[in-house]
């Protein structure tokens, strides 16, 4: 029997009190011929279950993680963390964790791996890479990148000679999004969304499916409104966890949303709804948009989006008369479909009519200070060929695109890619399209994947790098602009278990093995950490102690009354007529686009969360496992009529080029649309390595063949694909 905490706590108790509590303890714990138990530890760090990095605790009893917890001062958790959260132990503990460094000895992405040391595989791979820069250029090296290890490899590569980096964040993620607010009002919206949501009266949700969405502080937020009785307005043509909570629930049709956008734009303007004097105060291009948004009336939005016109009306009054406490949500997955920035700049727009941005209640502003960047090393980076990694849109940001490596790979043009290096992204699972993604694989002349768990992606590569989980290792800082500026600090709670190293350790031993050690010029990150903080004046010894640190009076999240601050356009004002996107050949103000509906017999596949998984990367997970084992496809309840489907039977889907999915259960619900079917992303993983997850529900991205590239960012949408309902499992 072990000595639970309980028995402690009497033993300490008849010991005669909490000072004297250890030693007898010990004494105790002879006495009755047991091991002596060590008192728990409480660490501090930065949780990586999800991107939204909540401060956690972690409770430490013996060299193992027995719990954790949300750092009660870290404005991202404020003191709990969600499910996924708590999930990080399963994480620590899964026994399908890669090991050691592993080198494939079949053919190309054949999965048949020998198990190498660290000297090995890094000496493989240098030698790899020397040669393919001598007779392509470094730049032929490409990176995919998700995650904090993203800082290191980054660094390797440009110090290597490559620009060539992409993260699915941007075009499969928040690119849209981040470009029209850019666009729109000279800064993107932040990550952390820089939402006041704690204060709207209204909160508007386009598919924004917060509660299935499980960013933790935001679904506090989004519940402690709710209890405050903020009014919610939910777009989704399905019945959301969040439309539980809505006073509008609107089944719009999907793809249609810029149609209710630009009516409610319309509506606001030809009733006199807008806040007059922030538009004269603030925006440039007002005329220009009433002028443009004339032909968007509730009626011909109606036709569009299936939503009554009165219900338009009605709602558009509500954002009115509560203006300005009332929040747009500008979304975070914003990768639809092919107009997926004039959405979002139709988003953007909105918010500035209702005088929402930097007002209680709307999107609050940026923290008043900065942490100027402290780079890993200093010395400058070699000269290279121009970067391929943003193609031809003018309007791609500097996270690149993961799509365009994928063609630069498979086309060669405009130079050859002929080696990937896979970091904290599961490429099969975040990009579409898997059978480009196979073909480019089978091209390139080196495969590296650093990754924790063998994914399906991962073990697509040649050679196999096992990083530590986050729980095991130091990061860099994480510098978090909620409505105060902070820092939040990643620290191991535990020693690396197995053969895995920290992504830190890894880009640091291949950079010495590459002749660029004067690169990396620290022993150890936390050298290199505790010289940052001293640039910053930041305490390092008190972040070890709180995982968490505000800077002082960093903090203005309203504009105050007449005040004349500067937006960081070209024109210093919010500008809801665009010249940028102008002078590039676009639409300066958002206009319709129609796009293609699934003919009969077929259904749109869309897809999101589920509130106890991350992606695909959880699903292997031993604690979420079980909490859920296989997605379902949610299916009308009258479609399912119409063809003789039960609930909870099994079928395959087939999309328009004929790719069938793994087997998942019908979920017959009325909670969706006819005219589309529903999946969480990120499962039917094809890694026979993972033994839970192994197979188990369907992969959305499997069925997404088809993708939309919006031309001004480059942003992929990825609702555009069609299937079939068989039963022939
Ligand atoms: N069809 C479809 N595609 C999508 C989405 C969708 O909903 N549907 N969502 C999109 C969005 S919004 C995003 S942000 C992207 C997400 O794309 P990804 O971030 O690539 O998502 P995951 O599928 O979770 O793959 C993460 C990989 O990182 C590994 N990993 C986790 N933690 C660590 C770590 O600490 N170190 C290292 N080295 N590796 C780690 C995991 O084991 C896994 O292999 O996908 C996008 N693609
Ligand atoms: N639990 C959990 N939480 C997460 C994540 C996770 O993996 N797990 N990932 C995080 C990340 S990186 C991201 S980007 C976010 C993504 O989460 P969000 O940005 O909140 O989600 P959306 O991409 O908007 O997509 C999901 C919703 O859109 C609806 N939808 C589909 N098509 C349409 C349409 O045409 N119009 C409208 N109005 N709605 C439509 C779907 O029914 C669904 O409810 O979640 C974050 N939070
Ligand atoms: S939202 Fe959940 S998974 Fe994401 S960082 Fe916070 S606790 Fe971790
Ligand atoms: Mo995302």
């Amino acid at each position: 029997m072990d000595l639970s905490r309980r028995d402690f706590l009497k033993i300490a108790a008849t010991a005669g009190g909490a000072a004297v509590a250890t030693n007898s303890v010990v004494k105790t714990v002879l006495a009755l011929g047991k091991r002596p138990v060590s008192l728990p530890q409480y660490i501090p760090t930065t949780c990586e279950m999800c991107f939204w990095r909540c401060g956690a605790i972690a409770k430490v009893v013996d060299g193992k993680v027995v719990k954790l917890d949300g750092n009660p001062i870290h404005p991202n958790s404020r003191g709990k963390l969600c499910a996924r959260g708590h999930g990080g132990i399963g994480l620590l503990y899964d026994q399908d964790r890669l090991k050691t460094p592993l080198i494939n000895t079949g053919a190309k992405a054949e999965g048949k791996f020998k198990k190498v040391s660290w000297d090995e595989a890094l000496g493989y791979i240098a030698d790899k890479m020397q040669k393919i820069k001598e007779k392509y250029g470094p730049e032929s090296i490409a990176l995919l990148t998700h995650g904090s290890i993203s800082t290191y490899f980054i660094h390797l590569l440009q110090a290597f000679g490559s620009p060539n980096f992409a993260f699915p964040s941007f075009a499969l993620c928040r690119g849209a999004r981040d470009t029209a607010f850019e666009i729109t009002f000279g800064e993107a919206v932040g990550n952390p969304e820089r939402i006041d949501i704690q204060n709207s009266k209204v909160i508007v949700l386009i598919g924004s499916h917060l509660g299935e969405n499980a960013h933790n502080s935001q679904c506090q937020e989004f519940a402690e409104a709710v209890g405050k009785g903020a009014t919610v307005i939910v777009l989704d043509p399905r019945f959301s966890t969040a439309a539980g909570k809505a006073k509008y629930w609107l089944p719009i049709k999907p793809a249609t949303d810029l149609a209710i956008l630009l009516a409610w734009i319309n509506i606001i303007i030809n009733e006199g709804l807008y806040d007059k004097d922030y538009v004269a105060r603030y925006t440039l291009g007002f005329n220009e948009l009433a002028q443009a948004v004339k032909e968007y009336t509730p009626q011909w939005a109606e036709k569009e989006t299936d939503i009554p016109a009165t219900l338009i009306i009605e709602t558009a009054r509500v954002l009115g008369k509560n203006k300005p406490n009332v929040l747009i949500h500008p979304g975070r997955h914003t990768a639809w479909y092919s107009d997926n920035v004039q959405r979002q700049r139709a988003i953007a727009i909105l918010v500035a009519l209702l005088g929402a941005y930097g007002r209680p209640g709307g999107i609050y502003l940026s923290p008043k200070k900065k942490l100027e960047p402290v780079f890993l090393s200093e010395k400058d980076y070699p000269e290279h060929k121009p970067e391929l990694n943003k193609g031809n849109y003018p309007f791609a940001g500097d996270e690149g695109l993961t799509h365009v490596i994928v063609k630069a790979t498979l086309t060669e043009q405009p130079y050859p890619i002929k080696a990937w290096f896979i970091t904290g992204t599961n490429i099969m699972k975040a990009m579409p399209n898997q059978k480009d993604t196979i073909k480019a694989l089978e091209k390139l002349d080196l495969v590296v994947a650093v990754d924790i768990m063998p994914y399906d992606g991962v073990m697509l590569a040649d050679v196999v790098l096992p990083e530590c989980t986050y729980l095991e290792r130091h990061d860099d800082f994480f510098v978090v602009k909620e409505r105060a500026l902070g820092v939040s600090l990643r620290q191991p709670v535990v020693q690396p278990m197995y053969e895995t190293k920290p992504g830190w350790w890894i880009a640091k031993e291949l950079g010495k093995r590459l002749g660029l050690e004067d690169y990396f010029p620290w022993n150890t990150l936390e050298e290199f950490l505790k010289t940052k903080a001293q640039i910053w004046g930041v305490d390092y010894s008190e972040l070890v102690k709180k995982g968490y640190i505000e800077i002082p009076e960093s903090s203005k999240p309203y504009l105050l009354p007449d005040e004349n601050y500067k937006f960081k356009t070209p024109s210093g004002k919010i500008e809801l007529y665009s010249q940028e996107l102008k002078r590039h050949g676009f639409d300066p103000i958002p206009k319709y686009t129609k796009h293609e509906q699934p003919p009969e017999g077929w259904f749109r596949l869309i897809y999101g969360r589920a509130p106890v998984h991350t992606f695909s990367r959880t699903i292997n997970n031993p604690s979420l496992w079980e909490l859920m084992e296989e997605n379902v496809a949610w299916i009308n309840t009258k479609v399912a009529k119409k063809i003789g489907l039960n609930h909870g039977e099994y079928i395959v889907l087939v999309n328009q080029d004929g790719i069938k999915s793994n087997k998942v259960k019908a979920k017959v619900t009325e909670r969706i649309r006819p005219d589309c079917i529903y999946l969480v992303h990120g499962f039917g993983s094809t890694s026979r390595f993972l033994r839970r997850a192994y197979l188990r529900g369907a992969d959305d991205q499997q069925l997404i063949t088809r993708y939309a590239v919006d031309p001004i960012a480059g942003t992929v949408g990825m609702r555009v694909n069609f299937v079939k309902i068989t039963k022939e499992v």
